[in-house]
C-alpha cells in the first residue's frame, strides 16, 4: 500500500498548484474518483487483518476528509479569482451615451408609471413605497379582510412559509395589492395624508389579460373633511389628464371592496368597434379603476380615529392602462423581453413625462 503520508503531501501540493477549476477537478478525480488513489486504498482494506484494517481505515478517513477540505478551499479561491477577473474585464461605464445601434426603449409600463406619477405629483400626492413580501396583517387584516374572506383564498394569493412558525396565520404573502403601503403610511403618520403607492403586485392568475405579477397604483387621501365629492373631482381630473382629453364622460357604479364603504367602480365613455377602441366618445363604457371611502375599521386598525378623520382611496392596474392607452392586445407580451416588441411599443429614453412638457406625445417626437 502506498505511503499515506507521502500521498497526502503530494495531493495537497497538486491541489494548491491547480491553476483553474478544471485542473482542480482532475486532481479530485485522481484522488477520490471511482479509480482514485484514496478510493483504491480504501478498497484494498479488505485484504488486511482486523487490527490493521481498523488502524489504516481510520488514517484513510482522516486523509479523505483533509483532502476534501483542501479541494473545497482551493475551489473557493479559484472561483473568487475567476469572478474578480471577470468583474475587471466586464465593467461597463453607465455614464456613456446611448449607442444608437442598441436602440434601447422604455417599457410601456414604465412609461405609464411615469405618467401616473407626473399627474398625481402635480396634484400634491407623494409617492410611498413598501416591501413586495408582506405579512398577513398588512396585506389583509388591517384592510378589513377577515380570515374567511374569498380574497384570501389560496388560488389567488401566493403564500410564503415563515421559517420561524408552523402556524399558517404567520406565513407571509407576496402582496396582492399595494394597499399595505397605505396601511404602513397611516400607522406611521397622522393625517393629513395624500399619497400614491405604485408597485409590483402578485396573484395566481395567467391568461391574455392576467399575469402572476402585475403593476398597480393605489392612492389614499385622509383628512378631517375628505368626501366622496373630493374623490370624484380628483379622479375626473386624473382620467382627463391621463387620456389627454379636455372632455371625457365618466360614471360610477356601486361596487364592493372590504376596505372601502361605500365602494365604486369608475367607467369612462368610449366607442368599441371591431377594429378599434376610441376613448372619450360613444355610447359604450370601459371600467378603469376601483375606489371608495376608506372603511372606518381600516382607519382604526392604523390608529387613526374614524370619528375625527375620513378618507378616500382608489386602485388601478398600470398594465391594463398601458394596454388601453397604447393599444397592446396581449398582456403576456409585456413580460417576454422580446426586443422587437419593445422597439414597436417602447418609448424613447430621456423623453420624460410631465404635465407641462407632455405626458406621452413629447412634442410629437415619441416613437
Ligand atoms: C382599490 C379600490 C378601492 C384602497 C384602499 C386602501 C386603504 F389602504 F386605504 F384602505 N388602499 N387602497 C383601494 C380602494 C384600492 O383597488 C382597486
Amino acid at each position: 500500500m502506498e505511503n499515506i503520508e507521502n500521498l497526502k503531501v503530494q495531493l495537497l501540493s497538486e491541489i494548491v498548484g491547480a491553476k483553474d477549476i478544471k485542473a482542480l477537478e482532475e486532481v479530485r478525480i485522481s484522488a477520490l474518483g471511482k479509480k482514485g488513489r484514496i478510493t483504491e486504498m480504501m478498497k484494498n482494506l479488505g485484504a488486511l487483518s482486523l487490527e490493521e484494517k481498523k488502524e489504516t481505515g481510520k488514517v484513510l478517513n482522516i486523509l479523505k476528509t483533509e483532502i476534501e477540505r483542501a479541494l473545497e478551499e482551493q475551489k473557493e479561491k479559484l472561483e473568487k479569482a475567476e469572478l474578480d477577473a471577470r468583474l475587471v474585464q466586464e465593467k461597463i461605464d453607465v455614464t456613456l451615451p446611448i449607442r444608437p445601434e442598441v436602440q434601447g426603449r422604455i417599457h410601456p409600463v414604465s412609461k405609464i408609471y411615469e405618467e401616473v406619477v407626473a399627474i398625481f405629483g402635480e396634484m400634491g400626492f407623494e409617492v410611498a413605497e413598501g416591501p413586495d413580501i408582506e405579512d398577513q396583517f398588512h396585506n389583509f387584516n388591517a384592510l378589513n379582510t377577515p380570515a374567511n374572506h374569498p380574497a384570501r383564498q389560496m388560488q389567488d394569493t401566493f403564500y410564503i412559509p415563515n421559517p420561524e412558525s408552523e402556524n399558517f396565520d404567520d406565513s407571509y404573502v407576496v402582496r396582492t395589492q399595494t394597499s399595505a403601503v397605505q396601511i404602513r403610511t397611516m400607522e406611521k403618520k397622522q393625517p393629513p395624508i395624500r399619497i400614491i403607492a405604485p408597485g409590483r403586485t402578485y396573484r395566481s392568475d395567467y391568461d391574455a389579460t392576467h399575469t402572476p405579477m402585475f403593476h398597480q397604483v393605489e392612492g389614499l387621501v385622509v383628512d378631517k373633511t375628505t368626501t366622496f365629492a373630493n374623490l370624484k373631482g380628483c379622479l375626473y381630473d386624473f382620467v382627463k389628464a391621463f387620456f389627454e382629453l379636455d372632455e371625457l364622460p365618466v360614471r360610477y357604479r356601486p361596487s364592493y371592496f372590504p376596505f372601502t364603504e361605500p365602494s365604486a367602480e369608475m367607467d369612462i365613455g368610449c366607442k368599441k368597434t371591431k377594429a378599434e377602441l376610441k376613448i372619450g366618445a360613444g355610447d359604450d363604457w370601459l371600467e378603469i379603476l376601483g375606489c371608495g371611502m376608506v372603511h372606518p375599521n381600516v382607519l382604526k386598525a392604523c390608529g387613526i380615529d374614524p370619528d375625527e378623520y375620513q378618507g378616500f382611496a382608489f386602485g388601478l392596474g398600470l398594465d391594463r392602462l398601458a394596454m388601453l392607452k397604447y393599444g397592446i392586445p396581449d398582456l403576456r407580451t409585456f413580460f417576454e423581453s422580446d426586443v422587437r416588441w419593445l422597439k414597436h411599443y417602447g418609448f424613447m429614453p430621456l423623453d420624460e413625462s410631465s404635465m407641462t412638457g407632455g405626458l406621452s406625445n413629447n412634442g410629437g417626437l415619441a416613437r
